[in-house]
């Protein structure tokens, strides 16, 4: 077994209900356990401005599938929930990257662990902060202290 942690935005297509599908979907997930979610938050979006703020939720999945299973079975989702990216750092309906999987560092073509850039998105470390303060990254980097730079945040919770 593996604990996994999954970053979920969404700025198309009703965000919120985007989101709440993934993750009923996720919790589906055949051995997979989802074992916690956080609050959803509304953030002003990285890269362009002249799109719609995200919504945004980390997700914490219990599963046996390997990375790359996982990574397919997300990206399922994402399709199946009709995953429109207009443009580069552009708006989407649905993204759901995995952050963190157990204490493995991994670069491929495919897939990144951890993720290249979660420890500069506050919509990434305030979720994941609120479902596992006491978290460290593969590194020993604690997610309590990444979390010192963006405690005083200015996103809404919208759920
Ligand atoms: N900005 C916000 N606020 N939330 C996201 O999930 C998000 N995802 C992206 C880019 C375009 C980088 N900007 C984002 O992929």
């Amino acid at each position: 077994m593996a604990i996994a942690y999954i970053a979920l935005g969404s700025n198309l297509n009703t965000p919120v209900e985007q989101l709440n599908t993934a993750l009923q979907t996720m919790a589906n997930l055949p051995h997979t356990t989802l074992l916690a979610q956080s609050s959803f938050y509304q953030s002003k979006p990285l890269g362009p401005q002249d799109q719609p703020d995200y919504v945004n939720a980390v997700a914490c999945l219990e599963t046996t599938l390997a990375p790359l299973e996982l990574l397919d079975a997300l990206q399922k989702i994402e399709n199946e929930q009709g995953r429109v990216r207009l443009r580069r750092w552009g708006e989407r309906t649905l993204d759901l990257d995995i952050l963190l999987y157990d204490n493995l560092v991994m670069q491929s073509e495919r897939l990144t662990i951890p993720h290249y850039d979660m420890h500069n998105r506050e919509f990434v470390i305030v979720p994941l902060f609120e479902i596992a303060p006491d978290l460290a990254l593969p590194n020993g980097q604690k997610i309590s202290d990444q979390y010192e730079k963006f405690k005083k945040h200015q996103m809404n919770v919208c759920n």
